[in-house]
């Protein structure tokens, strides 16, 4: 159903760090609203659409939106606004003719994404159905997806010495969405006591897992079996299992990878991750190598990518041709999915649709920086990929996700939750 758009603008608001992102707000010719949060990410791919900040010291260090905001109310909303819109791509394509740069870096893709999410929106409301309803391409089921609970946080989401950044919990075993959650929100409890018992502090990282002074995520890795044990779940994929984002390209300098302290070979790195999949529950790794170690990364797919799911993140970019040209070279075998990496919800879509075709898995991901947007939380339902990661099951604009979930699997209890049957 085409869609008119008779207002759109966007103020400047906190992102969950306190620091500054955009709210966009649009008006439909029927009056009716909707609106979106701009999430932005600190460990990005050095080939993520571009955000642009005011660079103005006095004003929030630099990092002001205000510009970004001024793009949206000025050549956004008068590219937009009065014309009929047959479909999101058309709206996605006039965005990025108006930027007219590969990286979306002369309008902000924090201006486009927000533009281009409210629009999903208004297409959505206009349609008469749910947005994950609107969002689920012809031919896929929508599935409720397995969250993807961090639980403790390292790397550059938290002061503490811990080198890899995301340590998340799985229920994949979970027989719905709700009990998932329940497993998840229990598990953390439980971590919080384990820790506490140990003598190690309890403060949060970025993500909102617990981000204790610990250097070896061997460790971590314990701990966290210990606390699923704990909390009355079995560790595994029957049960609760494991994901890591080391975000490896953040610890990743002059071709050696520096964790804990020691330096390793792409090589070394790979043993070490072969032996903890032998050791712990693990069933997926993110990032395990820096977006430039192409090498290591097949090495890894080729010695690993039976065993465990192998996400590319940084070197994907959420981009479908990076995600094409990495499939032909045998480089993971799942793409993570954020709409504000390549910063239009059609060229998401078109990622998520060069994953299906190529027997890649998909998951959809928050970024650390956050709002109380909760568009991927019905992106993840609408994809059927069945995997949404959104941080700890607690800070507001992490469980507005997981919440969003558990309303969407309330109204819509037919459809089926998690992984779909290919992976896993
Ligand atoms: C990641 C993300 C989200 P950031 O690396 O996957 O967890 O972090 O948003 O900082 O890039
Ligand atoms: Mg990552």
């Amino acid at each position: 159903m085409p869609v008119r758009i008779s207002s759109m603008s966007a103020i400047e608001i906190l992102d969950s760090r306190g620091r500054p992102t955009l709210r966009v707000q649009a008006t439909l010719a029927d009056g009716r609203s909707v609106r979106s949060g701009v999430p932005s990410g600190a460990s990005t791919g050095s080939r993520e659409a571009v955000e642009l900040r005011d660079h103005d010291e006095k004003r929030y260090s630099g990092l002001g939106v205000q510009q970004a905001a001024a793009n949206v109310n000025g050549p956004i909303a008068e590219a937009l606004t009065g014309r009929l819109f047959a479909s999101l791509d058309q709206v996605d394509d006039t965005l990025r003719e108006l930027d007219g740069t590969a990286d979306k870096s002369r309008l902000g893709a924090n201006a486009i994404v927000g533009a281009s999410m409210a629009a999903a929106q208004g297409f959505a409301l206009e349609s008469g159905h749910p947005l994950w309803r609107w969002l689920t391409p012809d031919g896929v089921t929508p599935r409720l997806p397995v969250p993807h609970f961090n639980v403790v946080n390292g790397g550059v989401h938290a002061p503490n010495a811990l080198d890899f950044q995301e340590f998340m919990i799985a229920p994949i075993g979970a027989p719905s969405l709700p009990e998932a959650v329940r497993a998840g929100a229990e598990v953390y409890g439980r971590l919080r006591a384990v820790l506490a018992e140990r003598g190690f502090a309890t403060g949060l990282g970025d993500e909102g897992g617990f981000a204790p002074e610990i250097a070896l995520p061997e460790e971590v890795l314990a701990l966290l079996v210990h606390a699923i044990s704990d909390a009355g779940y079995t560790p595994g994929r029957d049960g609760v299992a494991i994901a890591l984002d080391p975000a490896a390209s953040e610890f990743h300098r002059d071709g050696r990878y520096v964790v804990g302290g020691e330096s390793l070979s792409s090589e070394d790195m790979i043993d070490r991750y072969a032996q903890m999949i032998d050791e712990f529950p693990i069933w997926s790794i993110e990032d395990g190598l820096g977006e430039t170690d192409s090498e290591g990364w097949q090495k890894l797919t080729g010695r690993l990518g039976e065993r465990v799911q192998l996400v590319g993140d940084d070197n994907f970019v959420t981009n479908p041709d990076v995600i094409a040209s990495a499939v032909r070279a045998g480089i993971g075998n799942a793409a993570l999915i954020k709409v504000n990496q390549v910063g239009t919800v059609s060229e998401t879509l078109e990622a998520l649709r060069v994953c299906r075709e190529s027997g890649y898995a998909a998951m959809i991901s928050h970024r650390s920086g956050e709002t109380d947007d909760t568009f991927i939380a019905d992106l993840a339902v609408g994809s059927g990929c069945g995997q949404l990661k959104s941080g700890a099951p607690a800070r507001g604009e992490r469980v507005a996700k997981y919440n969003r979930l558990l309303e969407i699997a309330a109204s819509a209890p037919e459809h089926p939750f998690g992984l779909p049957a290919t992976h896993g």
